[in-house]
């Protein structure tokens, strides 16, 4: 959790909210600090009378609310996460003015500089072609302006017009999103929504007037363009800006892999990523580490391995490079880091090895400073903060992905080399016991004990973070080689560091009023939800082209709930306007364009309906969610016609393509008794398998399955469909073949339409029944993909036609396996595995 300290503070409530009609507004105060009972966030059966770690996870303890007034609380909650109160936990807002008070302190006057221009036109070429680079380990294709990646730095100052004109020498549409940006909703970007794609060949230009300031960035929204390169800064001073130095820090990350291929791969549940990154939480290493019961729970509750990212990258860059290096620094010297994640799909650590980090701008808007040892930036968020050179040294500002995997960096000064604290790997096992907590057998996040977890004040992951909650528990081995037969020793894990200072939203602070106009409030509510394991995210169990847009009306103020019910953190962004998160400093709730919503976070963002007209995009800004779907429009009611999209209809229909797409999975086994394979069409609901076995004899057989099925419910655990199978096989002489049920057998030769529905139970087996149009039914089980080891796989098969099977995988790499298998019809087989 974050920012806990050992003297944990009397749980607060605070609600400065500016308050719409049917708000209840609960006052200010701080509870008595008698008969103080501490308890575990995670594990609520812990009771102390002191703080402390939670002897089962290791996370800090907190002072549990006075019973009988938390009750109260409760009731009046309504249970659907309707209260719009901001609960603080252990963070005194006197702790935090106390910090902005140091960082203000630390920070001195810091003079500024006017514009040397007046306001004008800034016109930038920007020449889109293809380029291969060798960022990772192999030369690979990727996109390139006017030669560079990231795309080149565009800067302006406030009250000037930016004239971009874009030249697309690709062969495929492109199209540039200005992120953060208010603008006329024809310059956003978005093809098929603000305007049709740039086609290859073609210039386009992009004009529109500057009229904020701050830290933003530009991409393209076409595709999964902005994966391969096609990300840049967008600096826009304002025209009186800090005399100091400043370096932009776009942070992105490389796969060698095509973005479509790993897109795919995220739908296919391939977990060649995982085998990569070493977090595939496999069976054997479960029992290694004492964590048998959590996977076995983990699997019942039919959650397949923990994770915190999904790709796996070759490399991690920052402008572009994995090591940058800013040497001109002198000892005393403050920089202005301006730093924006451009990475498709990777929220990064920030820490830095000469000292605090002052945070002192979000997503473009001044924040009052705050001084932290680390920061979190989500996916296309923006920060800016100062840091000191402290010594006519080298500093080194790292930047590490949240799966620890690798890390790049930044260096500030020259001289010897000053090296940040690296962050330990994650304690995967210990993540996957708190979502098996946090997760019911419906595939719900469950709240625990009525504490509402709102603005990242609780960071679900720090049960995984050794700096915080200690190291992995040691093995016996490790033990006996130490002389430590303690078993639990809580004394170890006590050590940890207490005093890091991690930035979470309920720090940022803007320096003025961002309460909304008067106007009428409008709410809207949405659940942030998604199925892991088919890869398909979604609000409302609802992807883009399954919804209609959402009306708004000019001059109405609305209040968006978003609450996530997913296993993963999702930025959620909102084009053309900033929204007010809301959180503890009320009427100076921080203005921003992306909120980072973790998992079970219920947080409520506010903004101004100003512009004129237009669709406006709010999505997950994880590129292969919004992809899947994860999203809406908001569109202005007012039926302005939009020039650039001639023919609305036909642009629609292809913003719907992106989430509807089919995406293709094979594989076959070459085997010594024959060949066993499937080839599989799926999309967000529809799935088309079709399976076969196909004997060297007839004595074997041949057979083939297809199923064509549409998964029903959020979990996706239930799929109907309509099925045709064929197969043939000789028969021993007299060989009469009855199923379990007591029907003759037509396994020799028959060609059947059934229907049938396949249901995923508990460890992630499948239940599937089946009535063939002869009146014969079949009730099958099977399992595949169970992780033995890091890169063994098992999987049965059993029927009431008296059909089994069982095989063991060994993945050789992500096409090839190794595989054993024993059938009841082909019997003993070794073969190589081919998989697309
Ligand atoms: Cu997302």
């Amino acid at each position: 959790m974050n920012l806990v300290k050992e003297k944990t503070k009397v749980k607060k409530k605070v609600a400065k909210t500016p308050k719409p009609k049917n708000d209840t507004v609960t006052a200010v105060k701080a509870e008595q600090k008698t008969a103080e009972v501490y308890t575990c966030p995670m594990h609520p059966e812990v009771i102390s009378d002191k703080p402390g770690k939670c002897p089962k996870c290791g996370m800090n303890l907190v002072k549990k609310a006075n019973e009988v007034e938390a009750i109260e609380e409760n009731k009046a909650d309504s249970e659907n996460h309707e209260n719009h109160d901001v609960q603080v936990m252990n963070m005194e807002t006197d702790d935090l003015s106390a910090n902005i008070t140091t960082a203000k302190k630390n920070l001195g006057k810091i003079k500024t500089v006017a514009a040397s221009q007046p306001p004008r036109t800034v016109r930038y070429d920007l020449h889109i072609r293809d380029t291969v680079v060798l960022f990772g380990k192999r030369k690979k294709r990727a996109i390139a302006v006017n030669g560079q990646i990231p795309m080149p730095t565009l800067t302006f100052t406030e009250g000037d017009i930016a004239e971009i004109h874009v030249y697309n020498h690709l062969k495929e549409e492109s199209s540039l999103h200005w992120h953060g940006l208010f603008l006329p909703n024809q310059m956003d970007g978005v093809p098929f929504l603000t305007q049709m794609p740039i086609k290859p060949g073609a210039e386009y230009v992009y004009r529109f007037p500057i009229v904020q300031h701050g830290t933003h960035w530009y991409h393209s929204h076409s595709g999964l363009q902005e994966q391969i390169g096609m990300y840049g800064m967008f600096i826009m001073n304002k025209r009186e800006e800090w005399d100091i130095p400043t370096v932009p820090v776009l942070l992105s990350e490389w796969t060698d892999m095509k973005p479509e291929e790993v897109h795919r791969r995220l739908k296919n549940a391939n977990d060649w990523f995982a085998i990569k990154k070493g977090t595939t939480q496999s069976y054997t290493e479960a029992i290694a580490s004492g964590h048998l019961g959590t996977k076995v729970t983990n699997e019942w509750k039919r959650m397949t391995a923990m994770d915190v990212s999904d790709v796996y990258y070759e490399k991690f860059l920052v402008n572009g490079q994995n090591q940058d290096e800013h040497p001109q620094f002198k000892a005393g010297g403050k920089v202005r880091l301006r730093i924006a994640n451009g990475g498709a799909s990777t929220n990064f650590w920030l820490n830095y090895a000469g000292g605090k980090i002052t945070v002192v701008a979000s997503d473009g808007n001044d924040v009052e400073p705050v001084e932290v040892d680390r920061l979190l930036i989500a996916v296309s968020e923006t920060y800016d903060v100062v840091v000191t050179v402290p010594d006519n040294k080298s500093y080194e500002f790292l930047v590490t992905p949240e799966d620890r995997t690798k890390s790049a960096s930044l260096w500030l000064g020259s001289g010897e080399k000053v090296s940040a604290t690296k962050l330990p790997r994650l304690k995967y096992f210990e993540g996957m016991k708190m979502m098996n907590n946090m997760m019911d057998m419906n595939g719900n996040m469950v709240e625990m004990d009525g504490m509402k977890m709102q603005n990242q004040i609780m960071d679900m992951n720090t049960v995984m973070y050794p700096e915080i909650t200690g190291a992995e528990k040691s093995t016996q081995k490790n033990k006996e080689q130490t002389g430590d037969h303690s078993g639990h020793d809580m004394s170890k894990m006590n050590t940890t560091s207490q005093n890091i200072v991690t930035l979470n939203y309920e720090m940022l602070r803007a320096p003025k009023k961002t309460t909304l106009p008067d106007g009428n409030w409008r709410e809207l509510k949405f659940e942030l939800t998604g199925n892991m394991n088919r890869y398909v995210w979604s609000l409302d169990n609802k992807v883009v082209s399954e919804t209609d847009n959402i009306l708004i009306k000019k001059g109405e103020n609305l209040r968006i709930i978003l609450y996530n019910n997913s296993m993963m953190r999702h930025p959620m962004h909102l084009h053309g306007h900033d929204f007010r998160v809301v959180n503890s400093q009320g009427e100076y709730s921080p203005m921003k364009n992306i909120i980072d919503i973790m998992p079970m976070e219920l947080d409520t963002i506010e903004f101004a309906a100003t512009e004129p007209g237009g669709d406006w995009f709010f999505h997950c800004h994880i590129l292969y969610h919004m992809m899947s779907g994860m999203g809406r429009v908001f569109s202005y009611e007012n039926p302005s016609v939009n020039p650039e999209i001639p023919n609305a209809k036909l642009a629609r229909r292809k913003l719907n393509s992106d989430d509807r797409e089919f995406h293709i999975m094979a594989e076959n086994d070459f085997a010594t008794n024959g060949n066993d394979g499937m080839a599989m069409l799926a999309n967000t609901r529809w799935s088309v398998v079709s399976e076969w076995r196909l004997g060297y004899n007839d004595m074997h057989g041949y057979e083939s399955e297809t199923h064509i099925g549409r998964y029903v419910g959020r979990n996706q655990w239930f799929m109907p469909f309509v099925g045709f199978d064929f197969r043939y096989r000789k028969m021993e002489h007299g060989e009469a073949e009855e199923n379990l049920l007591g029907q003759v057998n037509t396994k020799d030769k028959r060609a059947q339409v059934s229907i049938g529905a396949a249901y995923t139970l508990p460890m992630l087996v499948i239940l599937q029944g089946e009535v063939y149009h002869d009146g014969n039914v079949r009730f099958q089980l099977m399992r595949e993909d169970i992780p033995i080891s890091p890169r063994i796989r098992a999987g049965f098969m059993v029927n009431t036609d008296k059909e089994y099977m069982a095989d063991l995988r060994y993945i050789l790499d992500k096409n090839f396996s190794a595989r054993i298998h024993y059938d009841s019809d082909m019997d003993f087989g070794v073969g190589l595995t081919i998989n697309y």
